[in-house]
């Protein structure tokens, strides 16, 4: 059996997409999707170590999967693994195919489509734009000569897709991941899926403008000249909503950092804790993994990081690290 283990977000899926649709790459005949939230990266535990022959993964920090990978690669199971989050220790393995890449400018569906020479590369730009990397979005879409119009199209579906992957379980999400995979497998050309009436990326564009307009309303925590923090409601549209808001957020001002925090219970509840979504500046694109990973559970890549449930009485701690770093 193979098993394709993938991030639930936009670079994860495209990444993935890229792959299945290549006629240049030996296709499996037979295939176990494994993905969750965005958030659940702790994927590569849930391949069945018996019946696994081959294992594809995607989008999900090694550093986060080692102990599961060591256990697969010891039973001779191939993997092929393609990331931009923090590796840790690389085990060395006949039976590991690797492309990482921890610059703060690519990610995995990039990778990918370099790994397979551009063959999909209206794809790979739709997840550039919805992993928020504007500028290496906009270079490939120069080198093939997109016109602005084909590449603000292709930005909102990586959006879309982007945002489809935030929530706490996959209860919050419009589609499962996996269900999103699938619906996208039958568009080869992205623009085919864009201008069809009724399509996922119409359906998703609809949901996707009703929550952005309940987060305009968001609370703000703090703000100085070098970060923003603003507060969402313990509701799924925000937990929805929240990541791309941070994108949005980033783009409108880009000299400085952005956290948008959810409850994760109660406020009434003595140890209440929040979710928090960290944005390093767009214009100084380092530090908010290590300032994420300071915390209990938190951790990510230099631009774009995250704290699970960061305790309320950790809060200032955090508003002060991040606010001193970044002025
Ligand atoms: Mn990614």
């Amino acid at each position: 059996m193979h098993y394709d283990v993938f991030n639930g977000d936009a670079d994860g899926i495209i990444a993935l997409l890229q792959l299945r649709l290549s006629k240049k790459e030996k296709q499996p005949s037979e295939f176990t999707l494994i993905t969750g939230v965005k958030r659940d990266i702790s994927l590569l535990k849930q391949v069945d170590v018996n019946l696994a022959e081959s294992v594809t993964v995607l989008d999900i920090s090694l550093e986060k999967n080692n102990d599961a990978l060591a256990r697969l690669l010891e039973q001779e199971v191939k993997v092929f693994y393609v990331d931009h989050h923090r590796t840790g220790d690389i085990p060395q393995s006949k039976q590991l195919f690797s492309l990482l890449d921890t610059d703060a400018n690519t990610c995995t569906s990039l990778l990918v489509n370099k790994h397979l020479d551009d063959e999909f590369v209206l794809w790979a730009i739709t997840a550039a734009f919805g992993d928020n990397m504007q500028a290496s979005a906009e270079e490939l879409s120069g080198k093939l000569g997109l016109s602005s119009k084909q590449q603000s199209q292709l930005k909102e579906l990586g959006i879309y897709i982007n945002y489809n992957g935030y929530g706490r379980s996959v209860e919050d999400l419009h589609f499962h991941p996996a269900d999103l995979f699938r619906k996208l497998l039958k568009y080869s050309d992205p623009f085919e899926l864009i201008n069809e009436q009724g399509s996922i990326f119409s359906q998703l564009k609809s949901a996707y403008l009703a929550d952005m307009h309940q987060a305009k309303n968001a609370d703000v925590l703090v703000e100085n000249t070098s970060f923003k923090a603003v507060q969402l409601a313990d509701e799924p549209w925000a937990r929805r909503v929240s990541g791309v808001f941070g994108n949005d957020l980033a783009n409108i001002s880009p000299d400085k950092a952005h956290a948008v925090l959810t409850l994760n219970e109660s406020a009434l509840n003595t140890n209440y804790s929040y979710t928090v979504s960290l944005r390093a500046p767009l214009s100084n694109k380092q530090g908010a993994g290590e300032l994420c990973a300071s915390f209990p559970t938190g951790g990510g890549r230099a631009a774009a990081a995250g704290i699970n449930a960061l305790p309320q009485k950790m809060l200032g701690d955090f508003f002060d690290s991040v606010s001193k770093y970044y002025a």
